[in-house]
This record gives C-alpha cells, sequence and structure tokens, in this order.
C-alpha cells in the first residue's frame, strides 16, 4: 500500500489508507472497478452508523460465528473487496473454523480468479476453491455466469459466509436451502434483506471480532449454539440497526453539530 502522500495526522487517514489499498488493488486485478463504487456506498452507510460496531452488529456476529460452527460445510466465499481488505482474516478464520475458502465472483475473470487465489495464498491459505474449471457447478437458480461455483464449495455448502455480496446470488444462494451469512454496511440491500444473518458493519471491523466469537463458541455445548440461532431474530437485528442510524443522524442534526467524532 501506497501511504506515502497520507498524512498521519489527517482526521480520516485510516479512510484514506483504505481507499488507497482498495485502489492499488484495481490495478493489482483484485478488485473490480465496480467494487469502488461498492466501497463508497459502504463507507457512507459507515458514516451514518458511526464507524463503530453496534450491539446488533454483535448480535449478528454471534450467531454467525454458531452458524459457522455447527455446519457441516462451512464456506467463507471470497470476492476482490473481500480479499483486498481482509485475506489473512479470512485465511485465519477458515483455518479456525475447518471451512473452505471459495473465490466467487460478481465480475468473474480467471485472470482475477488467480490474482485473488495468490493473495489468499500468501497470506497462508493452503487450498483455494472456485478457481477457473474447479467452478464446474451450476446453481440453477441463479441466471449468468455468476452461477457458477465449485462442487466441493458452495455447491454442497450448509452455511456460506459471502460479504458484500450481489442480491441475486445471496437471493439463489437462500433458495437452494442454504444458511447465509453476510456482513453488509447497507441494512436495505437486498443480501441485507434476504440473508439468515445481516452482520451490519464495516468487514474491517467485523472480522476480528467474528474470529474472537467462533474461539469463545468453539468451547461451547452445541445445544447452546443451536439456542444462540433458535433465539436470533434477523429482521429484529436489520431493524435495531437502521434505528440507530436514525436515531443517530437525528440527534446530530438536532444538536447542529455534524461532526461529532474526534476530530
Ligand atoms: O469482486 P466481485 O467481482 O465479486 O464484485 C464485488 C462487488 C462488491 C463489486 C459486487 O459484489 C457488488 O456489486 O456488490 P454490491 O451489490 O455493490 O454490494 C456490496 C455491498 O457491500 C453494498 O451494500 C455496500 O454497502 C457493502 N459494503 C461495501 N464495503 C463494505 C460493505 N459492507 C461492509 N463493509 C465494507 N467495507
Amino acid at each position: 500500500m501506497d501511504e506515502a502522500h497520507v498524512e498521519k495526522k489527517h482526521p480520516r487517514a485510516e479512510s484514506i489508507k483504505i481507499r488507497e489499498a482498495i485502489t492499488r488493488s484495481v490495478e493489482a486485478n483484485v478488485v473490480a472497478l465496480a467494487g469502488l463504487i461498492a466501497h463508497g456506498r459502504g463507507e457512507a452507510f459507515d458514516y451514518i452508523l458511526g464507524e463503530k460496531t453496534t450491539s446488533p452488529g454483535m448480535k449478528a456476529i454471534t450467531a454467525s460465528a454458531a452458524y459457522i460452527i455447527l455446519a457441516e460445510h462451512p464456506i467463507l466465499s471470497v470476492n476482490g473487496n473481500v480479499a483486498a481488505l481482509c485475506a489473512e482474516e479470512f485465511v485465519e478464520l477458515s483455518k479456525i473454523s475447518n471451512s473452505k475458502l471459495e473465490v466467487n465472483l460478481f465480475h468473474r475473470t480467471l485472470e482475477r480468479e488467480i490474482a485473488i487465489e495468490n493473495l489468499l495464498k500468501k497470506a497462508g491459505a493452503d487450498k483455494v476453491l472456485g478457481v477457473g474449471e474447479a467452478a464446474s457447478s451450476r446453481i440453477q437458480e441463479i441466471f449468468s455466469d455468476r452461477r457458477r461455483v465449485d462442487p466441493e464449495g458452495i455447491f454442497k455448502a450448509d452455511v456460506v459466509f459471502v460479504p458484500l455480496e450481489d442480491g441475486d446470488r445471496t437471493q439463489g444462494l437462500v433458495k437452494m436451502g442454504k444458511k447465509v451469512l453476510t456482513v453488509d454496511l447497507n441494512p436495505l440491500s437486498r443480501t441485507a434483506q434476504w440473508a439468515n444473518v445481516t452482520i451490519v458493519d464495516n468487514i474491517i471491523r467485523a472480522m476480528p471480532l467474528l474470529i474472537s466469537e467462533v474461539k469463545r463458541l468453539k468451547t461451547v455445548k452445541p445445544l447452546e449454539l443451536k439456542a444462540i440461532i433458535k433465539n436470533y431474530d434477523n429482521k429484529k437485528v436489520l431493524s435495531e440497526a437502521m434505528i440507530i442510524m436514525e436515531q443517530r443522524l437525528h440527534s446530530l442534526a438536532e444538536k447542529g453539530v455534524y461532526l461529532d467524532i474526534d476530530y
């Protein structure tokens, strides 16, 4: 990452560094051009959320951890943005939870699949599914080239973790009977609405917390994990996230203070 021109004292230095990383990753063939638009949309919602992990976000992280631990064939789906932002965390999560990593792209090209596979391997992955001819199965519920998946991966998975995902594919996976876990800062997106569990948080903050929750809950009895899932209500969690956004905007507007962050 080229940080030379990111002034350390800049009030939004962290955000600029992440933008730099995403932009460099377009040049490295990891992130699709449309990934820049997706990132900008995420940033806008994060502003409204307050750039913090919230209580509904944490509930969704705990439920996701329970689903992943109880799954027979858990798959972590990696796209360009996810690889650019959290390759190492994905590799760690796959190792501690015995989940497989699958590259699954919306804007599919072999060059990008290979670039993402290489990035994951550099981050410590032993095996990466879904690259090239390996994605030989088709999801009937999805039209277009996006239906291609790995028969050893998403095709036979019972639980799929698909952050920053497009709505059609999320809907297709849910219709196939899979449990879909996602991370999406936009609680109104079709993915957020269709998924079984939606973590409304920035993936950069959510991944270390998800890793900690998986480590913590691995020692808990399956019955307790099942209870976490049974008591989890994604619609309620989405409503809570939207209320936090609404109330935050409301209170800022009432105070007439727009920069409530420590600048
Ligand atoms: O790499 P590819 O080809 O698979 O393409 C990846 C993108 C992200 C371009 C593709 O899946 C896409 O177009 O996704 P959408 O429909 O733009 O949805 C992405 C969602 O992720 C949006 O609702 C964003 O608000 C959200 N988002 C973006 N960045 C973050 C985020 N959510 C959490 N953390 C982020 N950092």
